[in-house]
Formats: C-alpha cells, sequence, structure tokens
C-alpha cells in the first residue's frame, strides 16, 4: 500500500518538476502588503445569505466572467481545463494528493481561495467585497433545495441536480473513508441525496464540464496519464440534507472550536470538511477537481473562518501551529511541516511559506469574516 502511494507521489513530484520547468507564465503580484491593515480596512467576507440578491449575482456573474476568459495553462498542456476558472480545479488536482489530510491543508486552501478573490476582483466583483461564505450550521431548518445557495433562483449557485431515482444508499468505501475519519469507517451506510443528475435549473446549469470526473479510488494511486484529457461531460449535483446534518451541525462546529491543540483541530475539521463536499454531491465531492462547482469557495471560506476564529483564540501559540507532513494522509517519510515549507500555485499564482499564509489581517492578506 505504502509502495503504491509512494509511486503516485513521485509521478507526482516528477509532473510538478516537468509544470516548473516550463516557461514561466506571467504571474500577478498579489502578495504586496497592504499599506494599513485594521478592521476598517479589511476586505469583509460575508455569509452567502447576508448578502443581497444583488450581491449574490455579482458573485455569480465575476465567476461566469471567469469561465469566460481563456486557460493560463500552456496550449497543449491541461486540455481540459478549457477555461481560467478551470485552471483552479486542474491545479487542486495536481496538488491535491498533497494538501489534503496533510499538515498543509488549510495554508494550501487559505492562499487557493485567496487567489479565487483577487481573479473576482480582477471579473468586475466590487473590491471591496471579500468571498463569500457558506456557515453550514444555518442551513438546517429548511431543505438546501429551498435555500439561498441552491433554490435555483437568479441569484443562487444553481439547483440540485435532476433527480436520478434508482440511486441506492451511498456507502462509505475504502478510499473514501480517510476522508471521513473518525465519524464514519469504510462501509457506513448514508442515506442518499435528493438529485444525481445534471443540473438544469438557476445559474451554472447546463454547463459543460471538461475535466474529470475523478473515483475515490484514484487516491490510491493517483491520477492516470490522460487526466489532462477533454471528457465532455454535465456539471451535476446531489444535494444530502442528512450529510450536512449529521457532519456539519451547530454542535459539532462549536467541538471544533475548542480543539486543545492543532492535531485535534486538524482532526476533528477532516470529516467537517468533507461533510460540504458529500452534501453537495457531483464534482463538489471529486477529491481532485471540487472546485469545478463554485460553492467549493464559499466552503473553503467556512473552514478558513473557522482556522481563523481557532488561531484568534490563542494566536501566541496558535498563529504558526502546524502538525503533519505535506502528503495525503501524512506519509510517515516525508517531512513535518514549517513555516518555510513552500506551496506551489502553478499558473494561479506565487509560491508562498505557511508562514506568510498563517496571518489573515497581515503581510500578503488583509480580509476579515463578518
Ligand atoms: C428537496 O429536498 C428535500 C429534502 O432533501 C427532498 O425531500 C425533496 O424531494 C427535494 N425537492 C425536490 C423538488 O427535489
Ligand atoms: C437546460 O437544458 C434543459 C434540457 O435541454 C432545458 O430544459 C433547460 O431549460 C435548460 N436550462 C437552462 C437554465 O438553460
Ligand atoms: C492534542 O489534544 C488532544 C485532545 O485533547 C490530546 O489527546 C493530545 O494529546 C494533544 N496533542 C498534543 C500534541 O498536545
Ligand atoms: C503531529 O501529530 C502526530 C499525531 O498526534 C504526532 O505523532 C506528531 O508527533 C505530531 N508532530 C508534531 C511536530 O507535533
Ligand atoms: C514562524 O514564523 C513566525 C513569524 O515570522 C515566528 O514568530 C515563529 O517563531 C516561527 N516559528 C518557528 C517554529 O520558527
Ligand atoms: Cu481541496
Amino acid at each position: 500500500m505504502h509502495t503504491t502511494k509512494a509511486a503516485a507521489f513521485s509521478a507526482l513530484a516528477s509532473l510538478a518538476a516537468t509544470l516548473l520547468s516550463s516557461p514561466a507564465v506571467q504571474l500577478k503580484h498579489y502578495g504586496q502588503p497592504r499599506s494599513v491593515c485594521t478592521k476598517e480596512t479589511a476586505t469583509k467576507r460575508t455569509e452567502w445569505s447576508s448578502l443581497s440578491t444583488a450581491e449574490r449575482k455579482q458573485y455569480i456573474s465575476a465567476v461566469e466572467c471567469l469561465m469566460a476568459k481563456e486557460s493560463r495553462y500552456p496550449s497543449g498542456e491541461i486540455p481540459a481545463s478549457d477555461n481560467y476558472y478551470t485552471d483552479f480545479a486542474a491545479h487542486h488536482a495536481e496538488i491535491a494528493l498533497y494538501v489534503h489530510i496533510s499538515g498543509s491543508f488549510l495554508s494550501f486552501h487559505r492562499e487557493f481561495i485567496q487567489l479565487m478573490e483577487h481573479s473576482l476582483h480582477d471579473c468586475g466583483y466590487p473590491s471591496d467585497m471579500g468571498l463569500p461564505y457558506w456557515n453550514w450550521p444555518a442551513y438546517l431548518d429548511a431543505p438546501l433545495n429551498q435555500s439561498t445557495l441552491f433554490d435555483g433562483s437568479p441569484s443562487s449557485l444553481g439547483r440540485d441536480g435532476e433527480s436520478v431515482r434508482w440511486q441506492g444508499n451511498y456507502v462509505i468505501s475504502a478510499a473514501e473513508a480517510p476522508m471521513v475519519s473518525p465519524i464514519f469507517e469504510k462501509g457506513h451506510i448514508i442515506p442518499p441525496g435528493s438529485g444525481g443528475g445534471c443540473v438544469v435549473e438557476g445559474p451554472f446549469a447546463n454547463t459543460t464540464l471538461y475535466l474529470g470526473p475523478f473515483p475515490a479510488d484514484l487516491t490510491l494511486t493517483g491520477l492516470p496519464d490522460d487526466w489532462t484529457e477533454k471528457n465532455p461531460h454535465c456539471f451535476t449535483r446531489n444535494l444530502n440534507d442528512a450529510v450536512l446534518r449529521l457532519l456539519n451541525n451547530a454542535d459539532r462546529i462549536e467541538n471544533l472550536l475548542a480543539a486543545p491543540n492543532i492535531t485535534n483541530f486538524q482532526s476533528q475539521l477532516n470529516a467537517i470538511h468533507r461533510g460540504g463536499h458529500v452534501t453537495v454531491g457531483g464534482p463538489m465531492m471529486d477529491f481532485f477537481v471540487s472546485p469545478l462547482d463554485p460553492t467549493f469557495f464559499l466552503h473553503h471560506g467556512q473552514i478558513d473562518r473557522l482556522w481563523t476564529m481557532w488561531q484568534a483564540q490563542d494566536p501566541a501559540t496558535r498563529r504558526y501551529a502546524y502538525n503533519g507532513t505535506n502528503t495525503y494522509m501524512n506519509q510517515p517519510d516525508a517531512p513535518e511541516v514549517t513555516n518555510s515549507t513552500t506551496i506551489d500555485f502553478g499558473v494561479l499564482g506565487e509560491k508562498v511559506t505557511l508562514g506568510e499564509v498563517a496571518d489573515p489581517m497581515a503581510g500578503r492578506y488583509c480580509y476579515q469574516y463578518v
């Protein structure tokens, strides 16, 4: 098992080396510190349902604008990444086996969503508005298909996928078990979602995706060589209220924020993180290309918000606290991450170190969750 994984990592590492040696893509430099970062000057990241319908439409339009921009990958490198928005999912796929269930998970996703926020601002999203986030427990009183996120209205992120009547219960596979550990194990049965088919109503309906889908089993072997090739398929969802209720309820968030150390925080966050992905289903629950669904950035906004809140409870011990390595499931032969561990952002942005992304209100960042 370890040999297989090691092989997968070395294949990925050589892929990364190839990508890095290709002619440098002109990256925008977003890392300049804002001269004064205070509560007043910080970009405000707001809960989705607290935005006005006009503001929600601004997020949707800006994402559509990114989807209409050309891919930044050199021609022919990733044919399946047919636009700049999809580049986020393509880069996520390239780096996925380093930055999940690992010591770099929180740091990678903080910078990743910040790069999306910058890109949205370049696409007409108002510069004083930060990314929206998805505060899961606030969505448990009514079905998600009636919520501001997924009611299918022009200010939602589109509706559930079409109902696939024959879908059975959802059984946790061996490959998926680590993602929901320690709450569920392999073989655990979860009620099915309510969609499963193509999204045909609301924003992002009838989108043809060319990248993926990649089954969770590929976490054991790495992506096949032809993962970059176009595979046209429809954008699907499979909303699952039961999963959100089980994994992302207020009690679990409260316990998470009470975590006494980073190891315990990351461990509790694991199934909560996966919960949001499985709740939406479709590409959102694809380990490799989940950023294909614009819900990704709201979900990870909430993850980053909780990390920010947890760090702020005791900055002296928590700001630069890390645990784990820069490998999926913390491979024992890999070194522990530190302040100076580097994460690569490929065509999306500059490399950053974990130390540089530890504080949302200093250095390259100036944002706040409100
Ligand atoms: C909306 O979601 C609820 C709860 O999952 C489900 O029972 C219902 O069938 C869904 N409605 C539609 C129209 O899909
Ligand atoms: C999506 O396609 C279906 C089937 O062709 C069509 O009925 C539906 O109106 C389309 N939805 C949108 C929002 O264009
Ligand atoms: C972290 O907290 C957990 C839960 O209280 C505890 O079991 C564990 O020993 C702690 N680990 C470290 C490294 O302090
Ligand atoms: C990270 O946590 C694991 C599990 O508790 C522990 O074995 C390891 O020593 C920790 N590493 C550091 C650097 O704290
Ligand atoms: C990480 O960097 C911060 C800020 O430069 C510093 O305060 C902290 O001591 C560093 N931690 C380690 C373990 O070097
Ligand atoms: Cu991710």
